[in-house]
């Protein structure tokens, strides 16, 4: 073939591959386009190919026209592209106009769960008198949970928590927080000790509206040298009247846990106001808020401590009930049933 020939082709193939961009006006057709002339087996690629057919004198001048011809439809096809997607921008927006008068989509805000709020509250109250939180372990041993708590094997008292027990002998659900008391003390012995050991604990229950499977502990201790009753009930009020109000009061009643000697149960009293009080206060007027006592010196030394040297108290309370007296709710399944409507009340 000679140059003349060849070259004529190459303008032909320019004229052609404006005039048919011209003609195009939406995307997907002028990708289509470039596929034709730009594609691996496009005109372009052919024309290319057409170089070793010339004399080796031609090639130059051939090769130089193909390429010009590659930059003005390359160039033509970047603008036509452009224009296309403009426009079709434009004719998207004047389709369906943007009324800025119409009210915003309101955006959904999370919360803080109910349970989780009622924890940071008996956080920020306990640390403001001193003390640390310290999370313990929800897995427990036997040891832990029941033997070093003064409760070994076959002791009656252990029927007072139904548990679940691993498939693992001796591995078990932490029925309460108080095996952290152990854990803490063998910790921090012989330093003087003043924490909440908040956390999930878990019963091998009957669920009713008063108690689940798994709920939520929060176990104080404090130990060190004279630690007596008076500072456990003086701690308990203040923790009350922060919580329910300055104006409640608390009344102590003797009760029965291994690992406290005395043990005591805490109630609070319930505003009178309050329609619900009859039916929560069983008509006594008062409600059961936690277990305490002064820490066993069988549990002392079980920590690492001399009983002769140190003294301490320990509490063990349920958020959730906490939560329910102080809201007005009456079935604690609320708590982890994830439904919408009660969690977003708080
Ligand atoms: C205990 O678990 C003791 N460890 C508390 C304690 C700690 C006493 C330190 C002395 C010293 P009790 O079984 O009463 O005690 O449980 C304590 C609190 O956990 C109860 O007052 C209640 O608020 C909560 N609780 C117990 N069982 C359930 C349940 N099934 N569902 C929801 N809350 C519960």
């Amino acid at each position: 073939m000679s140059e003349l020939n060849a070259t004529a082709e190459l303008l032909e193939l320019e004229k052609r591959g404006l005039q048919e961009l011209q003609a195009l006006t939406d995307e997907p057709a002028l990708r289509a386009w470039h596929t034709k002339y730009f594609g691996d087996k496009g005109e372009m690629a052919g024309a290319l190919r057409k170089v070793g057919t010339l004399p080796p004198t031609e090639r130059k001048g051939y090769g130089q026209e193909a390429n010009r011809i590659k930059q003005v439809l390359t160039d033509a096809y970047d603008q036509a592209l452009a224009k296309a997607k403009e426009n079709a921008l434009l004719a998207s927006l004047s389709e369906s106009p943007l009324d800025v008068s119409l009210p915003g989509r309101p955006t959904r805000h999370g919360r803080v769960h109910i349970a989780t709020r009622i924890m940071r509250e008996i956080y920020g109250i306990f640390s403001d008198m001193g003390f640390q939180i310290h999370r313990t372990r929800e897995v427990e041993d036997d040891l832990n949970n029941f033997e070093y708590l003064n409760m070994p094997p076959h002791h009656p008292a252990r029927d007072m928590w139904d548990t679940f027990h691993t498939t693992t002998p001796g591995v078990l659900l932490r029925t309460h927080t108080s095996p952290g008391q152990i854990h803490v003390m063998r910790e921090f012995c012989p330093q003087p000790i003043r924490a909440v050991l908040p956390g999930m604990c878990y019963r091998y229950e009957a669920i009713t509206t008063r108690s689940e499977i798994q709920f939520q502990q929060v176990e104080g201790l404090v130990i060190g040298p004279n630690v007596t009753m008076a500072d456990l009930k003086g701690t308990i009020t203040a923790f009350a009247r922060r919580l329910f109000g300055q104006e409640r009061q608390i009344r102590i009643r003797s009760s029965y846990f291994p690992f406290t000697e005395p043990s005591i149960e805490v109630d609070i009293d319930w505003p009178k106001e309050d329609p619900n009080a009859d039916r929560l206060t069983k008509g006594t007027g008062w409600l059961e808020i936690m277990g305490a006592g002064m820490v066993h010196p069988t549990v002392l030394r079980n920590g690492g401590y001399d009983p002769d040297q140190v003294s301490g108290f320990a509490f063990g309370m349920g958020p959730q009930r906490i939560t329910m007296l102080k809201y007005a709710i009456d079935d604690i399944r609320e708590f982890w049933k994830n439904d919408l409507r009660f969690l977003q009340q708080f």
